[in-house]
């Protein structure tokens, strides 16, 4: 049983126990964690709190924005910009970088986020949820730009996820194993109810968006017409799908119970390398993944290896139980 101790003694824990938390990157955690908290009281207004539909207009990936897309990431600007740990954001509902303004101290930490995953799931209240990732500001150099986080996943400090579902709940790491914590409402606060998350090395589960089946490259079809032959296919066993189309709500079910998740490329928009983005979706989920005993991978190299050269870029995902990932990245690998 896991010992119900507070988001803040966790972390006093780590820094002490771990020296892996400086105070200025534990206070950034609880301000996010904070954020997160302010997020999940208007996604759960829904109807009673005019935050459904759409605001009107489209971000910088020419998606169309719901108010709650807005909503929440003005409340992690507005949460973070003044605590003197960061020295700038980076937000999937923003083109450029969000430089703290001069009337606040600049800190040494970068944070993106993607403010509101799988909106296309609010109006039908299905889990939706907040993921970010902290990296450090490169030293040697006043000012900071958008190249300053350009680094790959593998120098990410910390990372995590807040679930917008049945319950609320954040999913945190800062490189010393992954844990859970829930929001208690009546006291609001944030109580540790799982640590050293583990997720098994195989699975019985895929998740992956079949009505793209015809679109993918021959390697993906190969794994996937493997997994559906089943007992007497040329895997041995029968296996189950997931597809909840918010990436949130499907990684805390493979962290929770195994699994693997798949975003690959596919020739709807060839030029595109997949629909999910590298910075602030697949980098910090990979970050957990691996924290957690599994693996992640872009289908040709580990995930958290790539070197981006865009903010918004795009990257296929391939994450879950270790063993399944590597079946599917080797026969990428191999062509097919
Ligand atoms: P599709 C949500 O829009 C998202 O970015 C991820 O959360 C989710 O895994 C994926 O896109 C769903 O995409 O094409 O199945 O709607």
């Amino acid at each position: 049983m896991t010992k119900r101790i507070s988001l803040t003694q966790y972390l006093v824990e780590q820094q002490r126990q771990h020296g892996h938390i400086p105070a200025q990157l534990r206070l950034l955690i609880e301000v996010v964690a904070r954020a997160c908290k302010r997020i999940s009281i208007s996604v759960n207004k829904g109807a009673l709190g005019d935050v459904l539909g759409t605001a009107g207009s489209e971000n910088v990936q020419g998606e169309v924005q719901k108010k709650l897309d807005i909503i929440a990431n003005e409340v992690l600007i507005e949460a973070n910009e003044w605590g003197g740990a960061l020295a700038a954001m980076a937000s999937e509902e923003m083109e450029g970088i969000y430089v703290v303004p001069n009337r606040y101290p600049q800190g040494e930490y970068l944070l993106l986020f993607d403010p509101l995953d799988g909106s296309s799931n609010i109006d039908v209240n299905v889990s939706i949820g907040t993921i970010f990732s902290v990296l450090k500001k490169p030293d040697g150099h006043e000012g900071v730009s958008e190249s300053d986080f350009l680094q790959a996943g593998k120098q990410q400090v910390a990372a995590g996820y807040c679930v917008y579902g049945p319950q609320t709940t954040l999913v945190l790491t800062v490189g010393d194993g992954v844990a859970m914590f829930t929001l208690d409402r009546e006291q609001g606060s944030w109580v540790l109810t799982q640590d050293g998350v583990q997720i098994p090395e195989d699975t019985k589960e895929f998740a992956i968006n079949m009505s793209n089946m015809r679109h993918w490259a021959p390697p993906m079809k190969r794994y996937i017409d493997e997994c559906l032959a089943g007992k007497s296919g040329p895997r041995g066993k029968d296996f189950n799908m997931r597809w909840i189309a918010s990436m949130v709500a499907d990684v805390h079910r493979i962290l929770t119970r195994g699994g693997v998740f798949m975003y690959p490329w596919d020739q709807r928009e060839p030029d595109k390398a997949g629909k999910l983005r590298l910075m602030y979706e697949a980098n910090p989920m990979s970050f957990l993944i691996e924290q957690a005993g599994g693996a992640a991978t872009n289908t040709q190299q580990r995930m958290l290896d790539v070197t981006p050269d865009k903010l918004h870029q795009r990257v296929s995902v391939v994450l879950g139980s270790k063993n399944e990932v590597d079946r599917v990245t080797a026969y990428h690998q191999a062509g097919g």
